[in-house]
């Protein structure tokens, strides 16, 4: 599994925007494409059904030495065997969350948070996540509730976090250069993958922006 402080692009297998793919062929998609770590978030679906998905496309992830993440579930980031963990600003305590995901397979989880703000993400740190997001930096019907930030604080926030910062909501390829310019190092892209027609072309392109050879 490549290490977290290398990983760039994170990708989200988000079941709200399938559009009659399979949970598989993401993966085999965001995998062909670079994505460093990949999460599976199936917001309303039950445990059962979400580790069923998650069984399914863990052995792609792992043969492609990607970290598989669960959003919310930590029981069943356990049952399946995944990496780790992703938790909001309103659900378990990072470490429950670890204590709840670990077991023989993966005795220490990686355990990802959601930031809206420079304080959260500080907070989160100190915490002990292995890693934010933060955002949403641009308005997105995948996080409807939630009020834009923008990218004046990204610069500190990725600086002064000590553990990797993937920045979120609303990026595309058409703005994520402007992100990368405001000090994005990594970043997460859920909608403008998922919809792409070559998500693997999408991830690419995002991925060759990220490296700074495009
Ligand atoms: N957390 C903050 S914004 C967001 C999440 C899960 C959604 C990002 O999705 P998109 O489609 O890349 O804007
Ligand atoms: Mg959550």
């Amino acid at each position: 599994m490549g290490a977290l402080a290398d990983a760039r692009l994170y990708a989200i297998i988000d079941t709200g925007y399938f559009g009659g793919r399979s949970p598989e062929f993401y993966a085999r998609e965001l995998v062909a494409g670079g994505a460093d770590v990949v999460q599976l978030r199936a917001k309303g679906l039950s445990a059962d059904a979400v580790a069923a998905m998650g069984r399914g496309i863990l052995p792609i992830l792992r043969d492609a030495g990607v970290p598989l993440i669960v959003n919310d579930m930590p029981e069943v980031a356990r049952a399946i065997g995944a990496d780790g963990v992703h938790v909001g600003q309103d659900d378990l305590p990072v470490e429950e969350a670890r204590m709840r995901a670990a077991g023989d397979a993966v005795p220490r989880p990686i355990v990802g948070k959601s930031t809206h703000s420079p304080e959260q993400a500080f907070a989160a740190g100190a915490e002990g996540a292995d890693y934010i997001g933060f955002g949403p930096l641009f308005a997105t019907p995948t996080k409807p509730d939630y009020r834009a930030i923008g990218l004046s604080d990204v610069g500190r926030v990725v600086a002064g976090s000590g553990i990797p910062v993937f920045c979120i909501g609303g990026i595309k390829l058409e703005n994520a250069r402007e992100v990368i310019a405001s000090g994005a190092r990594g970043m997460v892209v859920v909608s403008g993958i998922l919809a792409a027609e070559s998500p693997r072309d999408y991830c690419r392109a995002l991925k060759a922006l990220l490296l700074g050879g495009a």
